[in-house]
């Protein structure tokens, strides 16, 4: 049977074809993250067949506790990729220091950071979560890279992707050249692009919090989430939907299919401990911004341009607004008039 589909790797590798000195070396990379996620597919497929459900009875840098699948599936990131020769270190959302590549394996030009089973609270209910991963060019010391190696603004970033383990897996991937979706076939174990040039829509009329944080936002946020409520009636004179799946991966999906805007404001509670926001920036924000950037959005804390934001550590938290450009605009505006 003749199958002119276009599979991940042959389109990684005709992109890599317009690229002047490409040595196959990222294109490579791609490929055994991708391996990463087809695995990690697999166990969230299989879910308690395997074993997998459940908590770890442990806690990570971040003071939460993980799950059993968070732990597994960190362990087949590091294992997957660090053996090719790509990489000069990786870090992880669930681990506190930079993991280098074993002395016995050759290093490479790349620092790849990730967060490996992102919305895990959803995992026991059977509700979708995902991998979120972003790649930076190793800069300064490539043999043993530290935690200021990475430190390096949004804009930096060579190539960020998500997998979204949903009703079908999916592979979404940008390289600064636009946004591509590609569906995982089981049948052949590959995943095939589906949703060539995915673009937001500029206006929506769908938003997404987590509403029962709102007595902790600041005015700004307040403003919007109640004018998008008060619907035909109110300032905005339309009626908003909303939506809150608590897997960041879905939600920033959704708004690649259909428009909306995301968000996890800076809020008291955070405040109260030390930090800025829920979302870790090396992680979550920046490649999610990255991404939804290149499909035609914005991504921005209500005050800065996230992909803007000159690190200060590994596990920094930012507040993020992202989605259609019309209302991430707007939402930052009110804070401006707040301010
Ligand atoms: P995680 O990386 O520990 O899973 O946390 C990130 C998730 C995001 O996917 C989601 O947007 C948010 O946390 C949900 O938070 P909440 O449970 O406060 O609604
Ligand atoms: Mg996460």
């Amino acid at each position: 049977m003749h199958d002119n589909r276009t599979t991940l790797t042959q389109f990684l590798i005709e992109e890599q074809r317009h690229i002047a000195g490409a040595t196959g070396d990222f294109t490579s990379l791609l490929n055994d993250i991708v391996t990463a996620c087809k695995v990690i597919s697999s166990m969230v497929n299989h879910g308690e067949l395997m074993g997998v459900l459940g908590q770890a009875g442990s806690e990570n840098v971040q003071g939460e506790d993980q799950k059993k699948l968070d732990v597994i599936s960190n362990e087949v990131f590091l294992k997957t990729n660090e053996w090719a020769g790509h990489l000069a270190a990786m870090a992880s959302e669930e681990m506190e220091a930079v993991y280098p590549i074993p002395s016995h394996y050759p290093k490479g030009k790349y620092l790849l950071t990730f967060d490996p089973l992102d919305g895990s609270s959803n995992i026991d209910v059977n509700v979708s979560v995902g991998t979120i991963f972003s790649i930076l060019r190793c800069k300064g010391n490539c043999v043993n890279p530290t935690a200021e190696d990475f430190l390096q603004r949004g804009t930096e970033q060579v190539c960020a992707g998500y997998a979204l383990y949903g009703p079908s897996t999916m592979m979404v991937i940008t390289t600064g050249n636009g946004v591509n979706g590609f569906t995982l076939d089981q049948n052949i174990g590959e995943f095939i692009l589906t949703h060539p040039r995915m673009t937001i829509p500029a206006a929506t009329r769908e938003f997404a919090v987590n509403a029962s944080n709102m007595r902790f936002w600041e005015p700004p946020v307040r403003r919007y989430v109640e004018e998008c409520l008060a619907g035909r009636e109110g300032p905005r004179g339309e009626d908003f939907n909303m939506r809150w799946i608590a897997s960041m991966v879905a939600e920033v999906h959704r708004i690649l299919t259909r428009g909306g805007l995301f968000t996890y404001p800076y809020d008291a509670k955070m405040q109260a401990r030390g930090l800025e926001g829920k979302l870790r920036l090396m992680y979550e924000a920046n490649p999610m911004a990255f991404i939804v950037e290149q499909a035609g959005g914005a991504a921005s804390t209500g005050r800065h341009r996230i992909l803007d934001i000159q690190p200060s550590s590994l596990h920094q938290r930012v507040p993020v607004i992202l989605g259609s450009k019309e209302e991430v605009e707007r939402l930052a505006a009110y804070h401006a008039e707040h301010d």
